[in-house]
C-alpha cells in the first residue's frame, strides 16, 4: 500500500468514526487543516520533478476532495438526523380531543360569511376572488359609475397614488370590481359569489373604515327577474331559518344594475322588542338588481344575448342582526371576552348538509 492509500484509508476510517458534529470539525482541521499531512505533502511537492509533480498533485488533490465531500455526507446525516430527533420530539398527534379550555373561537365575521357561501354555493354559485387594490375602472368606470357620478361621493373611497405617476388606485369600495374581471376574462355563463373586504372613509357604531361585502352575479341566455327572486328568497329562508320568513322587494337604484331594489325582511318592533320573522314591520338586508346592459357592454358581453342578475350584502350587518350584536364597533376590538362570548366553534364548519 503507498503512502498516500494509506493516508486515505485512515482519513475515511477517521470520518466514518466521528460520533458528532464537534468530532466530524476535529477530524476536518486534521485532515484538511493548514498543518494536516495532507498540505503538508503538498508542500513536498516543489522538491519533485515536473512529471512526478502533476502525478502527485492530481492524486493529493483527489484525495481533499474525496475527504471532504465524505465529511460533508457525514454532517448531513447528523442534521437529518438531528431533524428526525426534533420531529419525533415535538410531534402533535391531530387526533387527539381538543381541549375545550384552550379552544380558539371562530369570529362572527368568518362564521357569517361560511353560513352565506355555504347557501349560495349549493345553488351553484362559485367563489371568486380579487385584489383589494383597484383601480377606477374596474371599482368605478366599468360599473357605470363615471368620474362625474354622484355615487362616487357616497363611497366615501380611499385614494392611493398608482405607480410611476400613473393614474391614482383606490381600496375597492364594494367587491364589485372582481365580477367585472371576472366577467372580462371569461365568457357566460357565469354564477359567482364574491365575498371579502371592502374599504370606505366611514366610522361610527354602523360604519367601519374595513368591512365585508358578498356580493353575487348570474350571466346566462334567459336570466331574468323571476330567478333573482327565488334565489334571494330562499336565502334569506335558508340564512334566518325560517322557511315562511316575509321577504319583499323595493323599488330602488343603483348605478350598475337597471331595474333595482332592495330586499326586506319581515320583522316585529313592539313594545321595544325587535325579532325578525312575521310582524307589522320591514327590516332592509340587501340591495339586487338587473345588470345594467351598460356594465355588461363595458366587459365585452354582448348585452342583446345575455342578462344578468346581481346583488349585494354587508356581512357585519347580517352578522349583527342573525346574532344580536349590537354595535359594529366590536367586530374589530380584538376583546377576548366579546369573542368567547360571540364566538364559534371551529368544530362546528357550516354546511346546508350539517346545518348552519
Ligand atoms: C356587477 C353588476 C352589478 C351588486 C349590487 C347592491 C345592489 C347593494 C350594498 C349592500 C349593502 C352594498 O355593503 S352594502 O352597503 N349593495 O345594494 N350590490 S346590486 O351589483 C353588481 C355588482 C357587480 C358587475
Amino acid at each position: 500500500m503507498t503512502e498516500l492509500e494509506a493516508l486515505r484509508s485512515e482519513l475515511m476510517a477517521a470520518v466514518g468514526k466521528a460520533a458528532d458534529l464537534d468530532a466530524l470539525e476535529r477530524v476536518r482541521v486534521s485532515a484538511l487543516g493548514k498543518k494536516s499531512r495532507i498540505t503538508e505533502m503538498m508542500k513536498g511537492l516543489g522538491a519533485m520533478d515536473a512529471d512526478a509533480r502533476r502525478t502527485a498533485g492530481q492524486a493529493l488533490n483527489a484525495l481533499k476532495t474525496e475527504v471532504a465531500d465524505a465529511i460533508e455526507t457525514r454532517k448531513r446525516s447528523f442534521s437529518d438526523a438531528e431533524l428526525d430527533r426534533r420531529l419525533m420530539q415535538e410531534r402533535v398527534d391531530v387526533t387527539l380531543p381538543a381541549r375545550p379550555e384552550r379552544q380558539g373561537r371562530v369570529h362572527p365575521i368568518s362564521q357569517t360569511m361560511d353560513e352565506i357561501v355555504a347557501i349560495l354555493g349549493e345553488m351553484g354559485l362559485a367563489v371568486a376572488e380579487g385584489p383589494d387594490i383597484e383601480d377606477d375602472w374596474h371599482n368605478f368606470t366599468a360599473l357605470n359609475i363615471p368620474p362625474d357620478h354622484p355615487a362616487r361621493q357616497e363611497h366615501d373611497t380611499f385614494y392611493l397614488p398608482g405607480a410611476g405617476g400613473d393614474e391614482r388606485l383606490v381600496l375597492r369600495t364594494h367587491t364589485s370590481p372582481v365580477q367585472i374581471r371576472t366577467m372580462v376574462a371569461t365568457k357566460p355563463p357565469i354564477r359567482i359569489i364574491v365575498p371579502g373586504r371592502t374599504y370606505r372613509c366611514d366610522y361610527d357604531a354602523t360604519h367601519s373604515p374595513m368591512f365585508h361585502q358578498v356580493e353575487g352575479l348570474v350571466v346566462d341566455e334567459t336570466t331574468h327577474m323571476g330567478h333573482l327572486k327565488g334565489c334571494l328568497i330562499d336565502f334569506c329562508r335558508a340564512f334566518f331559518d325560517m322557511d315562511d320568513l316575509p321577504v319583499r322587494f323595493r323599488p330602488s337604484y343603483f348605478p350598475f344594475t337597471e331595474p333595482s331594489a332592495e330586499v326586506d325582511i319581515g320583522c316585529t318592533r313592539k313594545g321595544g322588542e325587535f325579532r325578525i320573522g312575521h310582524g307589522d314591520d320591514w327590516l332592509e338586508i340587501l340591495g339586487c338588481g338587473m345588470v345594467n346592459p351598460k356594465v355588461l357592454e363595458n366587459c365585452g358581453i354582448d348585452s342583446a344575448r345575455y342578462q344578468g342578475f346581481a346583488f349585494g350584502l354587508g356581512v357585519e350587518r347580517m352578522a349583527m342582526l342573525k346574532y344580536g350584536i349590537p354595535d359594529l364597533r366590536t367586530f374589530f376590538e380584538s376583546d377576548l371576552r366579546w369573542l368567547r362570548h360571540y364566538g364559534f366553534s371551529a368544530l362546528k364548519v357550516p354546511t346546508m348538509v350539517g346545518g348552519l
